[in-house]
């Protein structure tokens, strides 16, 4: 198809626009990871990843070994509001026994 000049500028400038805007965009999708400390018992992680993560009981053993044994893991993937709420209801029943347990947000 043969296009005018203006409409081929035309085109190729909405294109020029159209390709920069993903790196623009802000992540939509937030992990959330659950780090290690030496002081929180295991049985109280297997507890948080099951009413905060709504993980099944082996599901979340094995996660809370990985971050024993790593350092970290991810305990699941949200968009940034429920991501935020997830690590505050971390913070919050920690708090509440005085254990260090700490969850961070990471950009996906
Ligand atoms: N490292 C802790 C212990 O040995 C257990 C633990 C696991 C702590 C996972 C935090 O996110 C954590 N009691």
């Amino acid at each position: 198809m043969r296009l005018s000049k203006d409409r081929q500028v035309t085109q190729h400038h909405e294109q020029a626009v159209q390709e920069a805007k993903p790196a623009l965009q802000k992540p939509t999708l937030y992990m959330v990871l659950l780090l290690n400390d030496d002081y929180t018992p295991m049985e109280f992680v297997v507890d948080v990843l099951q009413q905060v993560f709504f993980k099944g009981y082996d599901e979340a053993v094995q996660l809370m070994l990985s971050v024993h044994n790593s350092g970290q893991a991810v305990c699941g993937v949200y968009p940034l509001e429920i991501a935020e709420m997830k690590v505050k209801q971390v913070q919050d029943l920690a708090g509440e026994q005085k254990h260090p347990l700490k969850s961070i947000l990471e950009p996906e």
